[in-house]
């Protein structure tokens, strides 16, 4: 059933947002909620350590400890101690699973969610001050309350979301999300402490104006279908804009419109970016956002997981564009 849309005004902050809006989920007692506020809170802290992470690496550079006494650690593996920690205090989701650690984490509580997430992803920008990411995924246990958590309540198909997102660490940072209810992006306000909605009812820009490829990758692609849909690119004279930062590549052409190509090469046969980690969320904003996210033969969020570090072909963008790149490869 489609639920109503609440039209809430700019300005507003996340905390109020997500109160507004909890009366459509009569079954989640208000846990959805804060899991959300928990990644939300763990998000502001991962956006102070990266604000001062050019001085963090020098001071790592001499050897120096935190105050804590700990020697610094990497942005990435310091950010997914730090959503680690926020979920598992929390106590809403029983089971984490990440992209920078090997097997699941079981948290051994009554939590009713899981959560599959990308600490910090666009590992090639993180030193060197580019904008980098966060990406979430939010689904329910599949296995009964009274038994522990299995691998397979990981391995649900991407539709089965109940929210995910994404944090933008950029020039100023940004949470965007959706529930299922559209997308609503949210800015941080770093005088207030929190999120904003700045970016209500998000839906791709239909104009087929970017695309965003490594065209590095060029002589390695499988599909030629992939090339010659580039070539036509080209030939439109479109603008080619590549960060090499997934949510910083997505989060653009969501706003400005464009289309988003990570294809199978000789590299990665199966495409680089991981299907639990990185492309079920964005698909299943791309698709709240009225656009579309698939690998060779399937929408993204269709595909049936087999193990927790698969990867996928991606493809996301506005529905025409996405649509027309896949006819040149399956033709
Ligand atoms: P990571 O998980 O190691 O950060 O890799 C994922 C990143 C994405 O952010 C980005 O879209 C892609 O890798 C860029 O890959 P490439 O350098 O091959 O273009
Ligand atoms: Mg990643």
């Amino acid at each position: 059933m489609e639920k109503s849309r609440i039209d809430l005004p700019i300005g507003i902050t996340l905390d109020r947002f997500i109160k507004s809006n909890q009366s459509q989920y009569p079954n989640a007692a208000g846990e959805l909620s804060q899991l959300l506020r928990d990644i939300a809170l763990a998000s502001k802290v991962v956006n102070r350590e990266i604000n001062k992470a050019g001085l963090v690496d020098i001071m790592g550079n001499v050897g120096l400890m935190n105050s804590g006494g700990d020697h610094q650690q990497k942005l990435d593996l310091l950010a997914n101690t730090r959503f680690t920690r926020a979920l598992s205090k929390g106590g809403e989701a029983c089971g984490i699973a990440s992209e920078e650690t090997e097997q699941f984490i079981d948290l051994e509580n009554n939590g009713k969610y899981i959560v599959t997430i990308d600490p910090l992803d666009g590992s090639s920008n993180i030193d060197v001050n580019v904008s980098i990411g966060t990406i979430f995924s939010i689904y329910k246990k599949q296995t009964p309350p009274s038994e522990p958590l299995q691998e397979s309540d990981f391995l649900q198909k991407g539709r089965t979301q109940i929210a995910a997102g994404y944090i933008l660490y950029g020039p100023s940072t940004m949470l965007v999300f959706s529930t299922g209810n559209g997308v609503n992006g949210f800015t941080y306000e770093t005088t207030l402490g929190e999120y904003v909605l700045s970016h209500p009812s998000l839906l791709f820009k239909n104009a087929s104006t970017y695309y965003s490829m490594n065209e590095g990758l060029s002589f390695d692609i499988l599909d030629k279908g992939v090339t010659t849909y580039i070539t036509n690119c080209k030939e439109k004279r479109m603008s080619g804009r590549y960060i090499g930062s997934l949510v910083a590549d997505f989060h653009r052409n969501l706003l400005k419109g464009g289309i988003f190509i990570y294809p199978r090469t000789n590299q990665y046969p199966n495409g680089k970016l991981r299907l639990l980690f990185e492309a079920n969320a964005l698909a299943f904003i791309a698709e709240q956002a009225g656009g579309l996210a698939t690998a060779n033969e399937k929408a993204i969020l269709d595909i049936q997981p087999i193990r927790i570090h698969q990867t996928v072909p991606f493809y996301t963008g506005p529905k025409e564009m996405v649509t027309t790149l896949l006819a040149h490869i399956n033709h």
